[in-house]
């Protein structure tokens, strides 16, 4: 063993990894991979506004005072690992959704999801329908997303973790398991606005999007 390679990992570990600071109203933990941010950007705006401002300009993560409307944001870097102060919520769009504009099945999907980091996106709150559907380019009418019923018929989950599906943001009738074997989940443009539809995983025909 090399006694400086030790003596320099364990230096590194100092220097990105257990150090937090105060910055605004954000505990911010500096890590190798998001640098951490020196002066946020700063607006007063609605909750949604301002997890969808922060998607835009390619931010993780932003800190919300639902009393004052401020939020708490940076363009240029991601926030990690956030805790809020008493009073402000961290954004759960701490993970951005990300469209991958490849088409392929739902299990594929959801691997490349996983080696960018990620896994393929949840919908656990209406601003996460909303980032969703603020990402999906004009056109494009079906987006693979996490939830299946694979295990068994007509219990649908999210998957990776496992949890129950709180919201119901289906389609007209939907899910119908149409032909019998629609076992994942998708984003489809039903005349005016996207909802969810129950697809058969190996149809190797849709983008996808992530959380990562
Ligand atoms: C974002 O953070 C970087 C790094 O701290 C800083 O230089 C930059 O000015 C910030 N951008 C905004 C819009 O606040
Ligand atoms: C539905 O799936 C969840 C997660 O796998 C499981 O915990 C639950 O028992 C299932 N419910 C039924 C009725 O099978
Ligand atoms: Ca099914
Ligand atoms: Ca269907």
């Amino acid at each position: 063993m090399n006694f400086y390679v030790i003596y320099i990992q364990l230096l590194l570990e100092y220097l990105f990894y257990g150090v937090a600071e105060n910055v605004g109203n954000f505990l911010i933990k500096k890590d190798t991979k998001f640098p951490y941010i020196s002066s946020p950007t700063y607006i007063t705006t609605s909750k949604l506004e301002c997890a969808l401002q922060c998607q835009k300009t390619q931010c993780c993560a932003a800190s919300f005072n639902g009393a004052t409307n401020a939020c708490y944001f940076n363009a240029t870097h991601c926030y990690f690992q956030l805790e809020a102060s008493p009073g402000w919520e961290v954004l759960h769009t701490i993970l951005s959704k990300v469209f991958v504009n490849q088409l392929t099945t739902w299990p594929d999907a959801e691997t490349q999801c996983i080696s960018f980091g990620g896994h393929l996106a949840k919908v656990l709150n209406p601003v996460d329908d909303e980032l969703i559907k603020n990402v999906i380019p004009g056109g494009v009418h079906y987006v693979w997303i996490d939830g299946s019923d694979e295990g068994k018929e007509g219990n649908w989950t999210w998957n990776n973790p496992v949890e129950n599906i709180l919201l119901d943001y289906w389609g007209p009738s939907r899910p119908d398991n149409a032909g019998g074997d629609q076992n994942c989940m998708i984003y489809r443009y039903f005349s005016g606005e996207y909802l969810w539809d129950d697809r058969e995983c190996t149809d190797n025909n849709y983008p996808f999007i992530c959380d990562i």
